[in-house]
């Protein structure tokens, strides 16, 4: 089952007062949601939804749709809560004023068919969340939250320079209990809250591969990602070792570039990274949800992670040697400067698997190999090769 639970936000947008743009969000708060789980289950979610102006409605999704802004804009995001009890939206990190922070007994409740309009200047770029700040922990548990996102100084950087990149990709973790799912009026005890779904974008390890969610890049790419923990115990990512990782950032502030191969991320938390592939491969990110009462491992959710090479020829242009296509699902065209040449398959640790020689520009059968990342050795060049 493929459910796209994320959709980059449309916002009218125009100048204002020459200190970036204002932009205007239109929400709705429901408690209409209804979710086909991967397994068959069914349940019922409560959350956010982008109203459609011509028609009124909205329909709301878990999590709620991403917001994304840029530096210096002007927000201003009404929410119109069309269900039959208080909610509000709670900008979690940003810097905004009380009367606009959402916490319902300190600010402003937004009673059913009420209005309420939150304005903030986004003056920090980073990763931030949004959520309900009512019964809290019901409503979070209930799926009311989602990503704010604030781009650097221009839209493909997380912050400066120093933080380009090309391709982005934003993971919101968070859990969910059957019983308060399907029985929200009656959960029972919050203390006894236990995570039965672990997801990764509102989705479970068995549905992620089929997904958005997957990263896809090739090997000349400077990934960005962007984490963030809205559950209740806490996440450790695991990067593959094909990566190399630096975290940059810590809750929408800089920090000092650190080399990471894995980080935790405790409830609340955000975290920004720099990622360069150091070769063309297939892994994934391993994301352990872990139970802050007890250290005990939830379990895990992969996030798959397929890096390719830029172009067929991944040999510098000063040799002749081709080897094309890569991927490949049989066979490979191989070009050498001299001919016989021997066209050696070697796997990842290093074992030759396969020696064929050839007399001239030829097709060569690797129908026997597994899918999988090889390196085709032909004479002193050497290829990265990944069957499909
Ligand atoms: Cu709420």
């Amino acid at each position: 089952m493929k459910r796209f639970l994320y959709y980059i936000l449309l916002v009218s947008c125009f100048q204002a007062n020459g200190q970036g743009s204002l932009k205007e969000v239109f929400l709705q708060s429901k408690m209409d949601g209804e979710l086909t789980l991967y397994d068959g289950t069914e349940i019922v979610f409560w959350g956010y939804g982008i109203e459609n102006q011509t028609t009124g409605l909205a329909k709301i999704s878990l999590p709620g749709p991403i917001l994304r802004f840029d530096l210096g804009d002007t927000t201003r995001i009404q929410l119109r809560n069309t269900s039959p009890e208080a909610h509000t939206i709670h900008w979690h990190g940003l810097d905004v004023d009380q009367a606009n922070d959402g916490v319902g007994h300190t600010s402003s409740n937004v009673i059913p068919n009420a209005l309420f309009t939150y304005e903030f200047v986004c003056s920090e770029p980073g990763t931030y969340m949004y959520h309900c700040h009512v019964l809290t922990p019901l409503h979070l548990a209930m799926g009311m939250y989602g990503l704010v996102i604030v781009s650097g100084e221009a839209p493909d950087l997380l912050y400066d320079n120093t933080t380009k990149y090309t391709k982005e990709f934003s993971f919101l973790f968070s859990e969910m209990n059957l019983n308060w799912n399907t029985n929200p009026l009656s959960p029972g005890p919050f203390a006894l809250y236990e995570a039965d779904y672990l997801m990764v974008n509102g989705m479970s390890d068995q549905e992620t591969d089929f997904s958005d969610n997957a990263v896809v890049a090739t090997e000349d790419d400077t990934l960005a990602f962007r984490m963030a923990n809205i559950g209740y115990g806490s996440v450790r990512a695991i990067f593959p070792p094909e990566l190399e990782v630096f975290a940059v950032a810590s809750d929408g502030r800089r920090i000092t570039p650190v080399e990471t191969n894995e980080l935790e991320i405790f409830p609340g938390e955000r975290f920004d990274f720099i990622a360069r592939p150091l070769q063309v491969f297939e892994g994934v990110i391993s994301v352990d949800y872990i139970d802050l009462r007890n250290n005990n491992l939830l379990g895990s959710n992969d996030i798959p992670v397929t890096v390719t090479s830029t172009v067929g020829l991944t040999n510098d242009t000063m040799s002749p040697s081709v080897v094309y296509p890569n991927p490949f699902s049989e066979t490979v065209h191989v070009e050498a400067p001299i001919y016989p040449v021997n066209v050696d398959i070697i796997d990842n640790t290093g074992k030759l698997l396969k020696r064929v020689t050839v007399q001239s520009a030829s097709e060569v059968d690797l129908r026997d190999l597994a899918k999988g990342v090889y390196h085709l050795k032909m004479d002193a060049d050497v290829f990265k090769i990944i069957k499909r």
